[in-house]
């Protein structure tokens, strides 16, 4: 499995976008373009559906060497034998979590703020997400903390894996990159492509690139 100090763009599959039956069509499509990391994200359904849509994508992610993150629900990546659990700041704290998953699963953070990002990595957190750099549909009720800290969060946790995330596109992840963020998270902009994979391939490119 790729380890996750390798891993610079991470993907997710988000129920808002994806239909239910489509899983792992896109899970394909976002391989064969190159994430590294895939999140299921499905807000409003229940844990045995999230189970039953995990063990269905699983296998696919493992195949290709690709971790595979559990949204919100410990008990389903631990259930599942997913790789990793990734939780908000409303979630359980990370004592609760890994007495849930245990001592080596991936758990990943949410985080809004240099506060918040200084909290989850001493907790610590395998990585945390940082944003919304922007407005985005995907999480409408956020308030955009844009790019001023990206610079400074990373100068804070050097050896963290820091994924910034919100309204990230192929179109302005050239400004994410110039603004210091090494890592990216983009869920509409894939799963939104007419060519997933080829859009997955675009933004490869410019992450090495950069
Ligand atoms: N978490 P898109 S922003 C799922 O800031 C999520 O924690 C965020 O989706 C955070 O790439 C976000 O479509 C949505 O903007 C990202």
């Amino acid at each position: 499995m790729r380890p996750l100090a390798d891993c610079r763009l991470y993907g997710i599959l988000d129920l808002g976008y994806v239909a239910r039956d489509g899983l792992v069509s896109m899970a394909r499509d976002m391989i064969a373009g190159g994430v590294d990391l895939i999140q299921l994200r499905a807000k409003g359904h229940p844990p045995d559906a999230v189970e039953a849509m995990g063990r269905e994508i699983l296998p696919v992610t493992r195949d290709a060497g690709v971790p595979f993150i559990i949204n919100d629900w410990p008990q389903v990546a631990a259930a599942i034998g997913a790789d990793g659990v990734h939780v908000g700041q409303d979630d359980a704290p990370m004592a609760e979590v890994r007495g849930i998953v245990g001592p080596t699963m991936i758990v990943g953070r949410s985080t809004h703020s240099l506060d918040q990002a200084r909290a989850a990595a001493a907790e610590p957190a395998d990585y945390i997400g940082f944003g919304p750099l922007f407005a985005t549909p995907t999480k409408p009720d956020y308030v955009p903390i844009g790019m001023d800290d990206i610079r400074q969060v990373h100068e804070a946790h050097p050896s963290l894996p820091i994924f910034c995330i919100g309204g990230i596109k192929r179109d302005n992840l050239s400004t994410v990159l110039a603004a210091g963020a090494r890592r990216v998270v983009i869920v509409s902009g894939i799963l939104q492509a007419p060519d997933v994979a080829a859009y997955v391939r675009g933004v490869r490119a410019q992450l090495a690139g950069s």
